[in-house]
């Protein structure tokens, strides 16, 4: 069995170094050390990412470091990409890295070169991508297609829905693509008062094609579809889909012609870089999504060769590892400064808090002593600013924020971006430094405030600051430069993983939802019974009673 991540002497250091670390403020390790912002900024090509806000100083990156020296967080990357078993539960290798590897090196599983396969199914991607967008593949009727449906959820959605949001400006004009994921009737009744069944193609997107609620979803669409035409063999014309699970997908009706591969070395929220992201080469083309697979691709590199020290993946994993276990700072939000980037907070949620939401080791031990994942949050600023900044300021329990931003908008509006970078470099800023009781009585001062106004309005006016961030700033939101800051996200996690020793890639937590809602579904129809807590079973009464009546 593997040690705890407790019982390593950088473990130790780093808690003794904690207890020295009171009174420690951001604005004294500026004031004390010229060269701590140009030191602590790094860059992988125009990604610039600047750590310097952060509460540590050089002893305490020097004890993180060795922390990572010490759980083996090199040898875990080299694991990764020789395709090693490294989610034991589901005796599976872990490769999305190899479904973006542009460098033609094999990557094996199992002794076997596993890019033949991805690289044909890249080129297939490609010829229905093509095919789409030139109007070669026509609805039944002999239509251009004009929408894409993606019919699936989770891992399957969350990844292609995110960045198609992202790529919005690079869709071909005339193509768009929609999400539908929730079980909801709703989301997929809405859906459809959007699109046309002469023009629509659905992607049915599900890794076991067994996922209740995209079937569920899928059978629907189907029906729509079918009725409008009049005929079952439309679907050839409007249903492709992604799928392990091959024979499942004849079965719905689709055949292997327009059936996606997908591996089970891809985990569901690593997936957006395979044929899960069929709807994103659909309407940004096929180069472009090349193009997200290259910047993933560097960070790749990156990660697998920089030393620890200039690590990107590696730094910030250590920081969020510093906060949550020696702080206790139990959450982190990543805000970007972008509107195309509004889904990568419930991207990131999923890719962070099903990877690393455990409370057991990777060999099975349960975790005391220690948290593990960070609940992981956000919105896009400005508007967060007007809603729960007030607690990153001002709350009591300190939340470390990733502030993300490029310098050039899709969308040159006069005198918008300068107001957008403006209000994130303050936001940074003015967590880190605070306002001390001097500076906001002299504001109240300046502002003519009598005596008694100051002494009722001080206490509310003091910011205590020293609350720290990370600044990831970038020229332009392109496919290469989202595939790095995606691809950075995802070895973070990978990183966190290994210091706490877990298995990043299972989910038994959402297995259990998909076991959980089957055997209700029965009683809810009457066919089944169970046995339940009290609490449950009148729930399960006043739905029958309510939903009947
Ligand atoms: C991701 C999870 C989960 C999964 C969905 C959909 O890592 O396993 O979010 O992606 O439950 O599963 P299917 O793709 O099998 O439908």
């Amino acid at each position: 069995m593997s040690i705890a991540p407790t019982e390593t002497a950088a473990w130790r250091a780093l808690r003794a170094h904690h207890e020295s670390f009171a009174g420690v403020t951001l604005r004294d390790l500026f004031r004390d050390d010229p060269g701590r912002a140009a030191r602590m900024t790094h860059a992988v090509e125009e990604l610039r990412v600047d750590l310097s806000k952060h509460l540590a100083t050089p002893e305490t990156m020097r004890l993180l470091l060795a922390l990572a020296e010490e759980r083996g967080v090199a040898a875990g990357f080299e694991r990764m990409f020789h395709g090693e078993i490294l989610n034991p539960t589901e005796e599976r290798a872990v490769l999305h890295v190899a479904l973006r590897n542009r460098a033609s090196t094999p990557i094996r599983v199992e002794g076997k070169n596993v890019m033949p396969q991805i690289y044909a199914c890249l080129a297939r991607m490609r010829t229905l991508a093509e095919r789409i967008r030139s109007g070669e593949h026509t609805g039944f009727g002999g239509e251009p297609i004009t929408d894409i449906v993606n019919i699936g959820i989770g891992g399957s959605d969350l990844g292609p829905a995110m960045v198609c949001d992202a790529l919005r400006p690079y869709w071909k004009r005339g193509l768009r693509a929609h999400f539908v994921s929730n079980v909801d009737g709703t989301h997929l009744a809405r859906t459809l008062e959007e699109v046309d069944p002469r023009t629509t193609l659905f992607i049915v997107a599900s890794k076991t094609f067994t996922t209740a609620e995209t079937l569920t979803n899928a059978r629907t669409a189907r029906s729509w579809l079918v009725e409008h035409h009049g005929n079952e063999l439309a679907v050839g014309n409007h249903f492709v889909a992604v799928s392990t699970n091959h024979d499942a997908v004849r079965e719905f009706g689709i055949d292997a012609d327009h059936c996606f591969e997908l591996w089970d070395w891809v985990g569901g929220r690593y997936s957006l870089w395979s044929a899960i992201g069929l709807p994103i080469a659909c309407v940004v083309g096929m180069d472009h999504f090349e193009e997200l697979l290259a910047g993933a691709h560097v960070m790749d590199q990156h990660a697998r060769h920089a030393p620890l020290e200039q690590n990107l993946p590696v730094l910030s994993a250590l920081l969020g590892v510093w906060y949550a276990n020696f702080f206790g700072w139990a959450s982190w939000a990543v805000i970007p400064y972008d509107q195309s980037l509004a889904r990568l907070p419930a991207w990131l949620q999923q890719g962070d808090m099903e990877s690393n939401g455990k409370r057991t080791r990777a060999d099975g031990a349960v975790i005391e002593g220690y948290d593990t994942g960070p609940i992981v949050w956000g919105e896009p600023g400005t508007n967060a600013q007007h809603s729960f900044f007030q607690l990153l300021h001002q709350g009591t329990r300190p939340v470390p924020v990733d502030f993300i931003a490029p310098m050039r908008s899709h969308h040159p509006l006069p005198e918008h971006h300068d107001h957008l970078l403006a209000n994130l470099l303050a936001q940074a800023e003015a967590l880190m430094i605070g306002k001390t009781e001097a500076e906001a009585r002299a504001e109240l001062e300046a502002h003519g405030d009598d005596e008694a106004t100051i002494a009722r309005l001080l206490p509310h006016k003091v910011f205590a600051g020293n609350r720290p961030s990370t600044m990831i700033l970038f020229d332009s939101l392109d496919p290469r430069t989202l595939g790095m800051l995606l691809a950075l996200y995802e070895h973070r996690i990978f990183v966190q993983g290994l210091i706490w020793g877990v298995n990043s890639f299972d989910q038994w937590g959402v297995e259990l939802g998909k076991q959980l809602a089957k055997a209700i579904l029965g009683e809810l129809r009457g066919s089944s019974s169970g046995d339940h807590d009290a609490s449950t079973a009148a729930a399960i009464a006043h739905v029958r009673a309510r939903r009947l009546s």
